[in-house]
């Protein structure tokens, strides 16, 4: 599972990159695609770590790739390199420059760089999708692979991402090989300047990145290169001088995971409070296997208090003297934020 950080020569990748997994690779350079784990921040997982006074806290993590853009091509023309580097993930943050970068001889031009990015993208989706549907046709493929086909070209035609096309009118499993970059979820950040980190995106750029089914956020890289590197007290006192609420690395983390359709459960005791990554939909055996291959394969069963409820009656004794604790078989789908005790037999 990884998310890849995308966009132009010198938007900041490798800043925002940095700040994510705590790395120190060179800024300014291009250079090649480094992987990188960031933790997710979660004050639920603070909260329950508070009452519990556990040895160990462990929050869930994630996987960047730091893509670099090209320099010296026309900024309109990604390579069959990079294109095949960005097929590979799972996700995409889109990081799109908004301060003046002295290395570069153009302004910023935020709106611009996000339209160029998508059309590159539909074009080269395109290409796909073309080649393949003449070759489905001339092999009399299945009526049903030409219709997905046509209307995927028609989609991108249209200049509107595969993204856009609902669930139920494509089976996306069938397509997972092709890796279509339009149909990767994708989260915009525009990197600004610091002075402007703070304001709200203007509204001609948020009405493109909704137009394109994107998420959009912004942030200013080098703040949180700074932010990264002072202790919590200076953080706190550092963000209100230029008036943010938290870090923006926390939004776009917390963004990510949920872009690709991740959410946590919750093991707690004294030895440990642990976030555990799965997909939403996940059954309860299925998400039992994270956690051990043995609480899979002998699961009994699933004791779940959902976190609103274990806040609001402060101790597992008191949920279940509510009558509260919920019992649940292999089939329950884990929520979000449950915490979760498995009973197993091996
Ligand atoms: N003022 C300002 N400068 C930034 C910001 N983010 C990055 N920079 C600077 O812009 C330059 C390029 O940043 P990188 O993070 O290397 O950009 P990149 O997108 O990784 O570039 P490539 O890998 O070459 O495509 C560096 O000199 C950074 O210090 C920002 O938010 N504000
Ligand atoms: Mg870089």
């Amino acid at each position: 599972m990884k998310i890849g950080l995308v966009g132009f020569a010198g938007s900041g990748k490798t800043t925002v990159f940095n700040s994510l997994t705590g790395l120190d690779a060179p800024v300014g350079f291009g250079g090649d695609v480094r992987l990188g784990r960031a933790t997710v921040p979660d004050d639920r997982i603070d909260r329950l770590s508070e009452i519990f006074s556990p040895k160990k806290t462990t929050y869930a993590e994630m996987s960047f790739a730091d893509i670099p853009g090209e320099h010296g091509a026309e900024k309109t023309g990604l390579s069959q390199r990079t294109l095949q580097q960005i097929r590979d993930q799972e996700a995409l943050c889109l990081v799109v420059r908004d301060f003046p970068n002295p290395a570069l001889d153009t302004d910023p031009d935020p709106t611009g760089d996000v339209v160029a990015f998508h059309t590159e993208c539909v074009l080269a989706d395109l290409d796909i999708v073309e080649r393949r549907l003449e070759r489905a046709r001339k092999e009399q493929a299945s009526a049903q692979e030409i219709a997905a086909f046509e209307r995927m070209k028609a989609t991108l035609e249209k200049e509107l991402p595969l993204r856009a096309v609902p669930e139920e009118e494509l089976d996306r499993a069938a397509l997972a090989g092709y890796g279509f970059l339009t149909d990767k979820p994708l989260l915009v950040a525009i990197n600004r300047e610091e002075e402007k980190a703070g304001e709200e995106i203007p509204p001609d750029l948020t009405d493109r990145i909704e137009a394109i089914k994107a998420a959009g956020m912004s942030l200013s890289a080098s703040v949180e290169a700074e932010i990264a590197d002072l202790d919590p007290e200076d953080q706190r006192a550092f963000l209100e001088d230029l008036g943010l609420a938290d870090p923006a690395l926390s939004r776009f983390i917390r963004t990510a995971y949920g872009l690709v359709d991740l959410i946590s459960f919750f093991t707690v005791g004294e030895d440990e409070v642990r976030a555990w990554t799965i997909r939403r939909g996940t059954p309860a055996r299925k998400a039992a296997g994270k956690i051990h291959s043995d609480l899979e394969r002998g699961f009994i069963r699933a004791e779940v208090i959902p976190f609103p409820v274990f806040m609001d009656h402060g101790s597992e004794q008191a949920v279940k003297e509510a009558g509260l604790l919920q019992v649940e078989g292999k089939d329950y789908v884990v929520s979000d934020a449950d915490l979760v005790c498995v009973r197993f037999n091996v």
